[in-house]
Order: C-alpha cells, then sequence, then structure tokens
C-alpha cells in the first residue's frame, strides 16, 4: 500500500475530534430578563416583522395611521454610559394615532410578575415634537390606536370615550390626565386597572425635548395588596433611587400581573423610544454590572456530527467575599428535541444531540449558575454546537483540513473503494486528437 506523505492530514475521527471547537461568542448579559436594543436594519422601515432582542416571543407588530409606519430610527438614543446598540423605535410623522407591540416569552412574564418581587424596567425615551403624547406599557395587552387605552382587535376606529375592553397595565405616558388632552409634556405614571379607562397621574418632570432615561420600579405585593409603580428620571446611573425620589407613582392599585405579557407603546406622534430593559434590579436594567456575581463561560463552540458525545468545558469564577458559596448549575438546549445531556445539573455534563434534518443543525446550550437559595436570575452564558449528519461532512465544515485528492468518492477515507475507482480509468488518455471547432 502506498504510504501517505507526511505533510498531508487525513481527517480521520480523531482529526475531527480535534478540531471541533472555534471561537465563542459573545452572550448577552445574562440578568436582563427582556433587552430590545433595536437592532435592525434597514434604517425607515416598518418595524414590523422584527424579531431581536432577549425575553420575547414573535416580532413587533404595529398599525400604521395616515400612512405613518412604525419605523426603525437612526441614530439610536444614547445616555451616560448606558449600554446601547443598533437604532431605535419611533414613528414618521405626526398624524393620526398608531401602536407597536410585542409579547414576552412565557419565561419573561413569569420571571417578571411573581408576587413578593421587586421588578425594574428602564427605557430611553426622547420626545421630540411639540406635541408630545406617546406612551409606554408593561401589560397585558396592546393599545387602541384611538386613544391611551386598551382596546379588543376590531376596535381601533373607535373615538373617545372609548368602549372597555378589561386590561391591566402599568406604564408611563405624556398624555394629559383625561387621557385625551395634549399632554403638558411631563413623564405621567399610567395604568390601566380592568377598565379601559387609563388611570394617569400626572409626574413632575418634564423632559422637553431632550433624552431622558425612564426607569421604573415595580413591587408586586402579595394577592390582594395594592402593588406599587414608581417611576424615575435617572441622572446618575450608579445610585439607585430611594422610592422618595419619584418622579410619580402609583401606590392604590391591585393588580393581577400574572397575565402582564406584553411591551406596548402608542403615539399620535413621534416619540423614540430605545434600549428597553426589564430585570430584577436597578443595576440589571441599566447596565451597572453588581460586583458581586461570578463571571460564567459556557465555553467555546463547538461542531460536531450526529450522535458524537461532546463534553463541555464551562468556566465559572467566583468573586473573593461575594458570598457564592454552593453553585447550583443547570444546562438547557434551544432547541431541545434530541439533545440528551449526561447530567443537566452537573457542572461539566456530557451531550449527546442526534442531529436534525436541518443542515447544519444548530443547538444553542445555556449554562445558568446560581448560588443555593438565592432567588434572583441565574448568571448564564450560552454556547452552540453545530452538528452534521456525519464526521466526514463535520470534517469538511471545519475548513481548516487539507481533503486528500486520492480520496476520489470524498468519504474522507483513502482505501481500496478510491483504488478501484482509479483503476477503472488507469491510463485513459485524455488528450485531443486533433483540433475542434468551437
Ligand atoms: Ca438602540
Ligand atoms: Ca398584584
Ligand atoms: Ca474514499
Amino acid at each position: 500500500m502506498n504510504k501517505r506523505k507526511p505533510t498531508k492530514i487525513v481527517p480521520t475521527l480523531a482529526v475531527v475530534a480535534m478540531a471541533i471547537a472555534v471561537l465563542a461568542t459573545a452572550s448577552a448579559d445574562a440578568r436582563i430578563v427582556v433587552e430590545e436594543q433595536f437592532i435592525y436594519e434597514p434604517v425607515e422601515a416598518n418595524i414590523d416583522g422584527q424579531n431581536g432582542g432577549i425575553g420575547f416571543d414573535g416580532p413587533w407588530v404595529s398599525s400604521v395611521s395616515h400612512g405613518r409606519i412604525y419605523w426603525i430610527r437612526s441614530p439610536g438614543l444614547s445616555f451616560s454610559t448606558l449600554p446601547v446598540a443598533g437604532n431605535a423605535l419611533s414613528r414618521y410623522g405626526s398624524a393620526g394615532r398608531a401602536q407597536a407591540h410585542r409579547l414576552l416569552s412565557d419565561a419573561s412574564r413569569v420571571s417578571l410578575t411573581g408576587d413578593n418581587t421587586t421588578v425594574w424596567f428602564s427605557v430611553l425615551f426622547q420626545a421630540p415634537s411639540a406635541h408630545r403624547y406617546a406612551a409606554f406599557l408593561f401589560g397585558t395587552y396592546k393599545f387602541s390606536t384611538q386613544g391611551s387605552v386598551m382596546l379588543g382587535d376590531g376596535d381601533e376606529d373607535r373615538n373617545p370615550p372609548y368602549t372597555p375592553v378589561d386590561g391591566q397595565g402599568f406604564g408611563f405616558t405624556l398624555t394629559g390626565a383625561d387621557g385625551t388632552s395634549d399632554g403638558g409634556g411631563t413623564i405621567n405614571a399610567l395604568a390601566f386597572n380592568n377598565s379601559s379607562a387609563p388611570t394617569v397621574v400626572a409626574g413632575a418632570f418634564n423632559p422637553g425635548t431632550e433624552t431622558s432615561l425612564i426607569v421604573a420600579k415595580i413591587n408586586w405585593k402579595p394577592d390582594g395588596a395594592p402593588d406599587e409603580l414608581f417611576l424615575f428620571n435617572i441622572t446618575d446611573l450608579a445610585s439607585e433611587p430611594s422610592e422618595a425620589a419619584a418622579i410619580v407613582s402609583i401606590t392604590n392599585l391591585v393588580f393581577n400581573q400574572s397575565a402582564f405579557n406584553t411591551v406596548a407603546m402608542w403615539d399620535t406622534n413621534n416619540a423614540i423610544f430605545d434600549e428597553i430593559r426589564f430585570g430584577h434590579t436597578f443595576a440589571d436594567v441599566t447596565g451597572v454590572l453588581d460586583p458581586n456575581l461570578p463571571s460564567v463561560d459556557a465555553g467555546r463552540d463547538v461542531i460536531t456530527w450526529s450522535g458524537e458525545p461532546v463534553t463541555l468545558d464551562p468556566n465559572v469564577v467566583i468573586k473573593q467575599g461575594s458570598g457564592w458559596t454552593d453553585l447550583t448549575y443547570a444546562w438547557s438546549a434551544e432547541p431541545s428535541d434530541g439533545v440528551e445531556f449526561s447530567d443537566p445539573d452537573a457542572f461539566a455534563p456530557t451531550v449527546t444531540i442526534a442531529k436534525s434534518t436541518d443542515n447544519p443543525s444548530v443547538v444553542t446550550l445555556t449554562l445558568a449558575v446560581n448560588n443555593e437559595g438565592r432567588t434572583e436570575p441565574p448568571v448564564t452564558d450560552a454556547m452552540t454546537i453545530e452538528l452534521y449528519d456525519d464526521s466526514c461532512l463535520a470534517a469538511k465544515a471545519v475548513g481548516s483540513l487539507e481533503l486528500d485528492p486520492t480520496d476520489i468518492d470524498g468519504n474522507c477515507n483513502t482505501d481500496f473503494k478510491d483504488f478501484a475507482l482509479m483503476d477503472v480509468r488507469w491510463l485513459d488518455d485524455y488528450v485531443l486528437i486533433g483540433p475542434i471547432p468551437e
């Protein structure tokens, strides 16, 4: 049998196994439950169908009035050292009334609505026009397109006063307390309390046409006790505001917040919304790192093939003095069909994945790290496994391997089958034997 030249790299199974790791991609901040930075293009296109961000279930859906769409606005808003990216959401022109909304994932809804928990959201906001009405809501339903009340599908052409469809929600608006007046420009607290008519409480802060970081703190009280909404105009990212520093609050309404699954906006004009974040602490929604959190790296992305076990290789570093002593681990997969962990609660389990029909199929594995008994969301990081049908296809996908020209049938091995193929053509002569007209 012929000897191979030593410089050639033959893609045997062992070599493929050694070549499977590629650089891991950066993952989003794990402590944020919901994040929308509007990393969308093209600029000035309708927002409908855009489906990025974290913690949502489904894309943006908006309405059009007098040809005025909710669109992708560039540049995005920025404020101090708040992490920003991409563009923003606004509306072309000022005619009519329109709404935009997006549904939260069920996991986000559950994470953000527990009794006896505190949740926060933050929004970069700017109302560049003289007439300012816009509204932002975390609740059970989108806005009507005719006013800052929640109406069911098919009710969008009604004028005030509105026929109610029961809804609940907390948020803010520049609309006046009667729900229809030209807003005075202050950031007002907004609530829907099983009624169509909004509860609007006038606030003390008028942002004018400047960009503001509006932050809300919501205390979900035990069932039957009034829940609490506090709104803040944040000027210092480094210090969590006290409830007494709120620009406006609503603390006398009882909600069943468990159905809050919608982030909704409404406008007659062209206010700008950007960098929407929901989380469990002020630091989470303002991008200020909690120095106590461990660093979590799920490991490098991997290329492999169907059914081949992969031993995961995460890295978790505890900060000294942080009080994190009894770590818990939880691995999850998306999609999860065909994924088998040796132990999903182990630090570094082995995972075996039966590939789907996608080519390649990519499975995202997320490692969630928490401390025993800690109630805040875990610190998470994700890595991906890219799967091919077999080790040969995986070897070709790695791309760094020089495929051997003697592997005539391209199955990643040179053997007698290749020799047989060559033998069929042995001493064949392909030279021209005379001129050929073109
Ligand atoms: Ca942005
Ligand atoms: Ca409640
Ligand atoms: Ca071969």
